[in-house]
């Protein structure tokens, strides 16, 4: 008896630390309900604090997430073997602020820093409106089979969040997304 006893409070603590590895306790997971869609009006607000989200595609998904400030990490590891792709939008859906398709292939990775305030994040497969500057694309674009699984993990942000970059710095950063936006946009027109 004694033995089986301490048999059973290691398994007990075993089991424990198996939980603990597998489910962070700052997991906040969120699941689709109904269909998030492919609209800015359609997106689904994610709860403060969310490091998961589980749903189903269709064609393709949008979240609405609130960034406290700082570089942020989402990827579809776990997904399985989907080729998937992410997009960050800002909450009007108008600009794309970062894209991945493979990282490694079939999943996605991609870390940004993202300012305090809303942004959208969309997932959808492999090459539907492949980097589209634009969430428009994908109302337009009903194609994809969809109908698959996936999981999209959010890390908390690193660095310190409430750090006030210098404003040269800034200035400079702004340029510099300004001549990327402008060679995007040259690159279109070519
Ligand atoms: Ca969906
Ligand atoms: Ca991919």
């Amino acid at each position: 008896m004694k033995f089986s006893g301490l048999k059973a409070a290691i398994t007990g603590a075993v089991l424990a630390v198996s939980a603990s590895l597998a489910a962070p306790a700052s997991a906040t997971p969120y699941t689709e309900v109904g269909d998030a869609g492919s609209t800015v009006a359609t997106a689904q607000l994610l709860p403060g604090g969310t490091t998961q989200i589980f749903g189903t595609n269709s064609t393709s998904d949008f979240y609405l997430f609130a960034s406290l400030g700082g570089v942020y990490g989402f990827n579809t590891y776990g997904t399985g073997f989907v080729d998937t792709m992410l997009f960050i939008y800002n909450d009007t859906g108008t600009s794309l602020l970062a894209f991945n398709d493979d990282n490694p292939y079939p999943n996605s990775a991609l870390s940004v820093f993202l300012a305090a305030g809303n942004y959208l994040v969309g997932i959808d497969q492999y090459s539907h409106c492949y980097s589209a500057g634009d969430i428009s694309c994908f109302a337009s674009d009903g194609s994809d089979p969809g109908g698959w699984s996936y999981v999209i993990n959010i890390s908390t942000p690193t660095g310190p969040v409430d750090e006030v970059p210098v404003p040269g710095a800034l200035a400079l950063l702004g340029l510099g997304l300004l001549g990327l936006g402008g060679l995007r946009r040259n690159r279109k027109a070519a």
